[in-house]
C-alpha cells in the first residue's frame, strides 16, 4: 500500500463542449439539443423550447467562446500544472444532423487542432463523445434513443472519432453520466441524457428503460469498435454518483437506500459485468414493462465492457422509508430527505467530502476495475473585488476536503484511482440552469447570466492553491 498517489496521477479539469465552446453555428455545425435550451434561474428549471426561437436567449450559443479561446485558455491550464484535460467532443460538429453519410470536415479539424494544442502543452485530453447533447434532429425525427436506429448513428459517429484520434486520445468515455435520466419525473435530465421528449400519458418509466437499454447497447458496441481500432484506448463509461444514505438505522430505511442506489447504479452492472442486475429484470417484470432487447444487443453488452469507471461526485442523499413510499416505487430516485449532518450549497445540494470516500470504496467493492474522478466541485457565486482578486476560500474549502477524502481511499482503503479531473476549472455554462453565475472554475470569466461581459479570462485565489497541491502531486492541501 503507497503512502500517496501515483507518480503518473492525472490531476485535470472537466468541462463540456456544449456549455464553453459556443460557436454553435461555426463550420457546418448543426443544432444539438443543448442549442434549444433556455436560460433558467434560481426559481426556474431550463426550458426546452421546440427549435430556436428568435426572441429565446441560448446560453450555449456563445458559451464562454471557448472555441476562439483555446488557446490562450490552454496556456492558463499549462501555467496551473494539468497533466490532463477532459473535455466532450460536440456530435452536431460531426455529423451535423446525425445522419450525414461523411462526418463534417471541418468539425474534426478543430478537435484535431485543440487536442494537438493540449498535447504540445503537456496536457492529455480525456474525451466523452456524447457530453449531455446529441443532434436536435435525431429528436425530431426519432425521438432520441427511445428509437433503437439512433444506436447505429452513435455507433458510426463514436466510430469516425476513434479512427480519426487513435493517436492522440487514450482515455474515452461514452455517455456523461447515463444514469441521470433514471430520475425520469425531471424533463430536462431526460432530454439532456437521451434526447427524450415525453408526450402526454405516456409511460414515461418505460420508456425511459427503453432510451437507457439502447443507450448501453451503443456504449457497449462503441467500446468493442473502439477496443479493435485501438487495443491500447482505456474506454469507460460515466456515472452520475451520489451515495444515498439511510436517513436512519430502521431497517425500511437502510432497505429503502439499497433498493434506491441498485436502481440508480445498474447502469454500472451493465457496463462492468456486461448484463443487467436480476433484481432490475425482477423490478421490470413486477411493473410489466416491456424492454426490447435482441439477441444481437445481449451478446453487445457482455463483448463492450469498459475499462474504468468514470464518475462524478457534488454530493450525496438520504431516504427515508414512510408508507407512502414503497421499495417498488416509480418515484424512488425523486423522494431525496435532507441530511442534516452535512451542510448545503446556495443551490441546496448537500456538501459532504466523506461521501467521496463512500462512494469510491462502494464502487471498488462493487466492481474491481480502476476508478477516475472525471467532476467535483462547488457551484458558488463569486464576487469581483475593486482590484479584481476573486477571494474563492469556500472553493478551495470544498476541494481541499474533498481531495483529502479521496487520499484516504487511495492510501488508507487502496482505491484503484486513474486521476482527479474537478468540473469546470474555467467558469463555463451551467447544464442544470444555464447561468454563469453558477461557477466552478479556478479561472474566472466575465461574463453574467443575461450574456454581458468582456469573456476575458482571470485567476481566482483558488488558482494558486490548485496549482501548488498539483506541484506537491497532492501533498500540500
Ligand atoms: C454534472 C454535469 C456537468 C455539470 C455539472 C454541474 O451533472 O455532468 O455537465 O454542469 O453536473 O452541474 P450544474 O452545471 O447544473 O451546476
Amino acid at each position: 500500500m503507497t503512502n500517496s498517489l501515483s507518480e503518473n496521477f492525472l490531476w485535470g479539469g472537466a468541462v463540456a463542449a456544449h456549455q464553453l465552446e459556443g460557436a454553435w453555428q461555426a463550420d457546418g455545425k448543426g443544432v444539438s439539443v443543448s442549442d434549444v435550451m433556455t436560460v433558467g434561474g434560481p426559481d426556474a428549471e431550463r426550458k426546452i423550447t421546440q427549435g430556436v426561437q428568435p426572441d429565446e436567449y441560448y446560453p450555449n450559443h456563445e458559451g464562454i467562446d471557448f472555441y476562439h479561446h483555446y488557446k490562450e485558455d490552454i496556456a492558463m491550464f499549462k501555467d496551473l500544472g494539468l497533466n490532463s484535460f477532459r473535455t466532450s467532443i460536440a456530435w452536431t460538429r460531426i455529423f451535423p444532423t446525425g445522419e450525414e453519410l461523411e462526418p463534417n470536415e471541418a468539425g474534426l479539424q478543430f478537435y484535431d487542432d485543440l487536442f494537438d494544442e493540449l498535447i504540445a502543452n503537456g496536457i492529455e485530453p480525456v474525451i466523452t463523445l456524447s457530453h449531455f447533447e446529441m443532434p436536435y434532429h435525431l429528436v425530431t425525427k426519432y425521438g432520441g434513443f427511445r428509437d433503437r436506429r439512433v444506436i447505429d448513428l452513435f455507433v458510426k459517429y463514436a466510430e469516425v472519432c476513434f479512427n480519426r484520434y487513435k493517436n492522440k486520445v487514450h482515455y474515452w468515455m461514452t455517455f456523461n453520466e447515463i444514469n441521470n435520466q433514471a430520475r425520469f419525473d425531471n424533463d430536462f435530465v431526460v432530454f439532456t441524457n437521451s434526447g427524450l421528449d415525453f408526450k402526454p400519458g405516456e409511460n414515461r418509466e418505460e420508456i425511459m428503460y427503453q432510451a437507457s437499454h439502447n443507450e448501453l447497447v451503443a456504449s457497449a458496441r462503441a467500446t468493442r469498435i473502439g477496443h479493435a481500432i485501438n487495443p491500447d484506448f482505456e474506454i469507460g463509461c460515466m456515472i452520475a454518483m451520489g451515495p444515498i444514505y439511510p436517513e436512519t438505522m430502521n431497517p425500511d430505511d437502510v432497505l429503502l437506500a439499497q433498493k434506491a442506489m441498485e436502481r440508480n447504479y445498474f447502469y454500472a452492472d451493465v457496463h462492468v459485468n456486461g448484463e443487467y442486475p436480476e433484481s432490475l429484470l425482477k423490478y421490470w417484470d413486477r411493473k410489466g414493462f416491456n424492454i426490447e432487447r435482441t439477441e444481437d444487443d445481449l451478446r453487445d453488452l457482455k463483448q463492450g465492457t469498459v475499462d474504468y469507471i468514470g464518475f462524478s461526485y457534488y454530493m450525496s442523499a438520504a431516504v427515508h422509508k414512510d408508507e407512502t413510499l414503497s421499495f417498488d416505487d416509480s418515484n424512488l430516485m425523486n423522494s431525496s430527505v435532507d441530511n442534516t449532518y452535512v451542510p448545503k450549497s446556495d443551490w441546496g445540494w448537500q456538501i459532504d467530502p466523506r461521501g467521496l470516500r463512500y462512494a469510491l470504496n462502494w464502487f471498488t467493492d462493487k466492481y474491481h476495475i480502476p476508478l477516475f474522478i472525471v467532476e467535483n466541485g462547488l457551484g458558488a457565486y463569486d464576487k469581483v473585488e475593486a482590484d479584481g482578486s476573486i477571494h474563492d476560500d469556500y472553493r478551495i474549502n470544498y476541494l481541499r476536503d474533498h481531495i483529502e477524502q479521496m487520499k484516504l481511499a487511495v492510501t488508507e482503503d487502496g482505491v484503484d484511482l486513474i486521476g482527479y479531473t474537478p468540473w469546470g476549472l474555467i467558469d463555463l455554462v451551467s447544464a442544470g440552469t444555464g447561468e454563469m453565475d453558477k461557477r466552478y472554475g479556478v479561472i474566472y470569466v466575465d461574463k453574467n447570466n443575461a450574456g454581458e461581459g468582456t469573456l476575458t479570462r482571470s485567476k481566482k485565489d483558488s488558482f494558486d492553491w490548485f496549482k501548488h497541491v498539483i506541484e506537491t502531486n497532492g501533498e500540500e492541501l
